[in-house]
């Protein structure tokens, strides 16, 4: 880690004091003032490098900064942002055409954050389910789980097991079964006739990055196809190589009806989600049923694009699978009392502490002051989920931190 000077005067004070002053107080973020970034590091306003083992919550797989995707935007800027969904665009096509090629589903609807893809797919399986299954008008259910994160609408937050992200925004939507995480007989006894569809994380990445029981998803996959009840899969943390595959659900070899992606679709620059699915479910939305000033617009088209192909181009997804063995290998070999659990895929990892070790939030603490960024989840959980284009040496290095402040306790 480099220091900045011994006799340099923070910088960081007054960015905090200002934030601190005049923004809402609706995070907690580490003492840390970004200024930089590039690939798997970050710099602070005093000259300090970091690795960033958040990846901004797998926004940043393709690492920060990525020069083929800041190429597109670049050369997009300068031709056409924003149009408006009332005329086509000469970007849009090429999106479809590069993320259909790459996940096999047959049709996209471009929307802008995570929150908006899962609204759309839940719009989406509420008419196929008036209309395709003939569920009354109004009366359609969606199964979900506890530990879920999907978003911070009212809709999303509604069915939270998160008391925190419910308490006060009240009322909520009905239409919303929740059952615990992994349990594919409580899936199967939510289920009614009025049922369109079961929304899941492959792996759940708020409730801290935990991993269902083998074959969960294949159960899943089997309900649904049994009781034509969509199986909608939110793979917009665990997806585009995260977990050391393309997308989660390929671990278990299940197709998901419908796709959900964000965050590193755009690698970080710029906000592109989408919802997939193949005809039968996609071709329930008509001209004016549903959209969004920003979806689709040639700006992050082809930011999209770029993001895709650079996945593709430097083998991230393989990268991931690789490098996540690895750090498992090692961590699995860690002797440290504090440390109750190692779980994850890929480059995706919840270490989970002890209660005794009095929460995870001065372990990342810790490690900050080591020159590694990681942030806690649900007080007792290490998330470490660095960008996919971090190379061995590195990583050791942040193993190596990691090492240190978990057997120092
Ligand atoms: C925050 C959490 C992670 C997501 C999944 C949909 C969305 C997210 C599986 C919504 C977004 C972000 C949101 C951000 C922090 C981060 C987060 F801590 F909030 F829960 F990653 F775990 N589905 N997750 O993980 O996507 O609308 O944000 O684009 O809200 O603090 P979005």
């Amino acid at each position: 880690m480099t220091l900045p000077p011994a006799h340099a005067p923070s910088r960081t004070a007054a960015f905090l004091e200002r934030e601190e002053r005049l923004g809402a107080h609706n995070y907690h973020p580490l003492p840390i003032v970004v200024e930089r970034a590039e690939g798997a590091f970050v710099w602070d306003v005093d000259g300090r490098r970091y690795y960033d083992c958040l990846a901004a919550y797998s926004a940043v797989n393709q690492g920060h900064c990525h020069p083929r995707i800041l190429a597109a935007l670049h050369e997009q800027s300068r031709r056409a942002t924003l149009v408006s969904r009332a005329f086509h665009n000469d970007q849009l096509g090429r999106f479809y055409e590069v993320l259909t090629g790459l996940t096999g589903f047959g049709r996209v609807l471009p929307m802008n954050t995570g929150a908006e893809a899962v609204e759309t797919a839940i719009k989406a399986a509420r008419k196929w389910g008036l209309e395709q299954k003939g569920i009354a008008d109004g009366r359609a259910e969606i199964v979900v789980f506890d530990g879920n994160f999907h978003g911070r609408t009212t809709t999303i937050v509604g069915f939270s097991s998160e008391a925190q992200y419910r308490h006060g925004f009240g009322p909520f939507a009905p239409g919303f079964r929740r059952v615990p995480y992994g349990d594919a007989a409580a899936v199967a006894a939510a289920i009614t006739p009025d049922t369109c569809a079961v929304l899941v994380e492959p792996i759940q990445g708020e409730a801290g990055i935990v991993v269902p029981p083998p074959g969960f998803l294949r159960q899943l996959r089997e309900l649904c196809d049994r009781e034509r009840v969509l199986l909608m899969a939110d793979e917009i943390q665990s997806g585009l190589g995260r977990t050391g595959r393309l997308l989660c659900c390929e671990h278990d070899g299940v197709r998901p009806d419908v796709l959900i992606l964000g965050k590193a679709l755009s690698g970080g620059v710029y906000p592109v989600s989408a919802m997939l699915a193949d005809s039968p479910v996609m071709d329930v939305f008509r001209p004016g049923d549903h959209g969004s000033t920003y979806g689709g617009n040639p700006l992050g088209a082809a930011v999209a694009v770029a993001a895709l192909e650079a996945l593709v181009a430097d083998r991230m997804v393989e990268n991931a699978a690789a490098l996540g063995a690895h750090a498992f290998a090692r961590l699995s070999r860690l002797v440290a009392p504090v440390v109750k659990e190692v779980r994850g895929k890929g480059l995706w990892i919840g270490i989970e502490l002890h209660a005794s070790a009095g929460g995870a939030r001065r372990f990342c603490e810790a490690l900050l002051r080591r020159g590694v960024l990681c942030k806690e989840t649900h007080q007792h959980v290490i998330r470490l989920a660095p960008p996919l284009v971090i190379t061995r040496p590195q990583l050791d290095e942040v193993l190596d931190a990691i090492e240190a402040v978990l057997t120092a306790g």
